[in-house]
């Protein structure tokens, strides 16, 4: 035990030296278009934990210069709010984006009864489903659960609404709601990059107000994905599963 601490503390200790080496992650926000509620609150979010955020955000979905950020952010309904908004060339963008290496996190999206919001931006199905407001999340068993619940937050909340269902197996789910029905947060490996899709409502003020600290959980979990693909894992041997899980058990 003791050992296996001394070892992740080495491990730690190595991703946050990747940190600082990489310089700020780059975070694009696709917003504006259906709220404005979430750049403020996410641009506010300068440093967290080891790690340095440099924001920029854009309304326009053929998101120019995706290729020069780290993560792309995708705000609610940026892909669907009673229709759907991405063409072939963005949803290419994206996939590609996310092959080299870059992470995707989606915030919730419209579906309504009869048009499930679209998967095109993903490399596999899921479907959009209309759901009501919900505050009750499950966290799963997966090990890449890791700590996205525990920091720098406890996070015993947050707002979910139309949602992400019938998760394909290549999705490991993080949490789950309504009753095990729908994804509340899953993370999809696609090359050598993630998908982190969420059906977080982040509509209104209080709607963000609310997910704020999972928000700020999200970005650190990102984070340390980004460090851990730029860290050699190796000489650890099994502190590597710590952080070395979801790339060792998702190439
Ligand atoms: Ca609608
Ligand atoms: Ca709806
Ligand atoms: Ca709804």
């Amino acid at each position: 035990m003791k050992r296996l601490f001394t070892l992740a503390c080495a491990l730690a200790f190595l991703i946050s030296v990747a940190a600082a080496a990489q310089g700020p992650i780059r975070v694009l926000v696709l917003t504006g278009n259906v709220t404005q509620e979430e750049y403020p609150v996410l641009s506010q979010f300068q440093t967290i934990g080891s790690f340095q955020f440099e924001w920029a955000q854009t309304a326009d979905r053929s998101l120019p210069g995706l290729e020069n950020y780290d993560i792309l952010w995708i705000g609610q309904g940026e892909i669907c709010e009673n229709a759907y908004f991405f063409d072939a060339a963005t949803e290419t963008k994206i996939k590609d984006f996310v092959a080299n290496g870059g992470i995707v996190i989606s915030i919730g999206q419209d579906s309504d009864d009869g048009r499930p919001c679209e998967d095109g931006w993903l490399p596999v199905d899921l479907i959009g489903v209309e759901r009501g407001g919900t505050e009750v999340f499950e966290v799963t068993n997966a090990p890449e659960v890791g700590s996205l619940f525990e920091k720098p937050n406890q996070v015993n909340t947050a707002h979910f609404d139309d949602a992400w269902t019938a998760p394909p197996p290549e999705i490991i789910l993080l949490a789950t709601i309504n009753n095990g029905q729908d994804v509340g947060i899953g993370l999809l490996p696609h090359g050598d990059g993630y998908y982190i899709v969420t059906s977080l409502e982040n509509e209104s003020a209080s709607d963000v107000q609310t997910n704020q600290l999972i928000i700020e959980n999200l970005l650190l979990y990102a984070a340390e994905l980004l460090a851990s693909a730029s860290t050699p894992v190796e000489p650890l041997g099994k502190a590597a599963v710590l952080w070395g899980a979801v790339k060792a058990n998702h190439r």
